[in-house]
């Protein structure tokens, strides 16, 4: 095929899109923005529209586990009846195909009828997004095999990402520390007080299968009705704790500040739209365990500290995991999530109050019932 859109000849090489079977000859390829992690390109044939991924091997450093995990949750969501984004296949019947230059590339079928959001627009869109989440995690309670492989080794853990926040400080590989000191202060501070606060390792928790990047970019609103239809990105579905799914969401989707904003005093922590999440999340009868359902106004906290942790690591890292398109675009995103946690915090009490109602009006009624959980730490 030719240059469509100028693109292809950069950076989506013309024999990636020739590898699967789209409907009809490509008219017009274009980069979609949002994610940090791999290349996303909208491809547009005269039968239909795909999504196609570059993935980043660096992040993943075992793409086969990440392919075959998501073929496995992809094919139980289709068994359940349920909306899901299917994989599109290659010429010679695979699911991904594999570039000269050892690049990997994978291709969903575009979820025509819905749209993403980057901010919610009412407490309708925070209530059918966090449905969604709780829903998805319900799904795969009876997810049949072993469990999902682990994609990236110990991926949440806010303990383990403040120890590899002192270790790059330390050796301040690309020089910058000098300039983030108030930063690093701050991230040590606001980060052991999460810590105490949730403590996730020790077995406390149960363990689930769990999305692990319930970012708000991540669910597909229908375009028609506005109600939330499924969830995407399942590269990161493993084992894990609800918290990281509730808290991703919270942190996501309770600000009207963008997750770069240049000035953190945009950060705001809006009650009511976090209220409208937890009856949402309750409201897909979720089956907590009463350790999770009592400690889930932290998992705010708890994400958006994780997050400015690793933020902050990897600018003093010189940028090499989450994409940048400036220089301080990590330190800013640092500075955002630091700030969503001092509020989050100072708003506690309400936030608990925002879970304790919602789960006492679920639909299952009185305490929430204890859920099929595996039984590891
Ligand atoms: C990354 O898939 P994407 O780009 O939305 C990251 C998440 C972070 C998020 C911050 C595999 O998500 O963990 O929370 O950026 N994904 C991975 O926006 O590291
Ligand atoms: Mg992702």
């Amino acid at each position: 095929m030719g240059d469509v859109d100028g693109l292809t000849g950069s950076e989506v090489p013309p024999t990636a899109i020739d590898a699967f079977r789209f409907d009809g000859p490509p008219i017009g390829i274009r980069r979609l923005s949002g994610g940090h992690i791999h290349g996303n390109f909208l491809v547009t044939c005269s039968g239909g529209r795909y999504v196609l991924q570059r993935l980043n091997d660096r992040v993943f450093p075992d793409v086969g586990i990440v392919l075959s995990n998501v073929e496995r949750v992809v094919a139980h969501l289709a068994a359940g009846g349920r909306r899901y984004p299917s994989l599109v296949e290659t010429q010679v019947g695979g699911l991904s195909h594999r570039e000269a230059d050892a690049s990997v590339w994978r291709s969903f079928h575009y979820l025509e009828g819905t749209v993403g959001r980057a901010a919610l627009r009412g407490t309708a869109d925070a209530f059918g997004a966090a449905r969604a989440f709780a829903d998805y995690v319900l799904a795969l309670a009876d997810l049949p095999g072993p469990p999902l492989v682990e994609t990236i080794e110990r991926f949440h853990g806010l303990h383990h990402r403040l120890a590899a926040l002192d270790a790059v400080a330390a050796a301040d590989p690309v020089g910058r520390r000098s300039g983030v000191r108030r930063q690093l202060a701050r991230a040590g501070r606001v980060g052991q007080e999460v810590v105490e606060a949730l403590p996730t390792g020790g077995g406390a928790l149960p363990v689930r299968t769990v999305h692990n990047d319930a970012k708000l970019s991540n669910v597909r609103f229908d375009a028609q009705t506005g109600s939330a239809t499924c969830v995407v990105d399942f590269d990161t579905t493993m084992a894990g704790h609800v918290h990281y799914d509730v808290g991703e969401l919270v942190r996501t989707a309770t600000t009207h500040a963008p997750e770069d904003a240049r000035d953190e005093a945009e950060v705001d922590f809006d009650l009511e739209m976090l209220d409208a999440l937890a009856s949402g999340y309750f409201a897909a009868r979720p089956q907590l365990e009463r350790s999770e359902a009592d400690t889930l106004a932290l998992a705010g906290p708890l994400m958006a500290a994780e997050n400015a942790v690793r933020f902050l690591t990897d600018h003093l890292e010189g940028d090499r995991y989450f994409a940048v398109d400036r220089p301080s675009q990590n330190l800013d995103r640092c500075r955002t999530q630091l700030r969503l946690t001092e509020l989050m915090l100072a708003s506690h009490a309400d936030a608990a109050a925002c879970f304790d109602r919602a789960a006492r009006l679920s639909p299952a009624g009185g305490p929430p019932p204890v859920g099929p959980t595996e039984d590891r730490p």
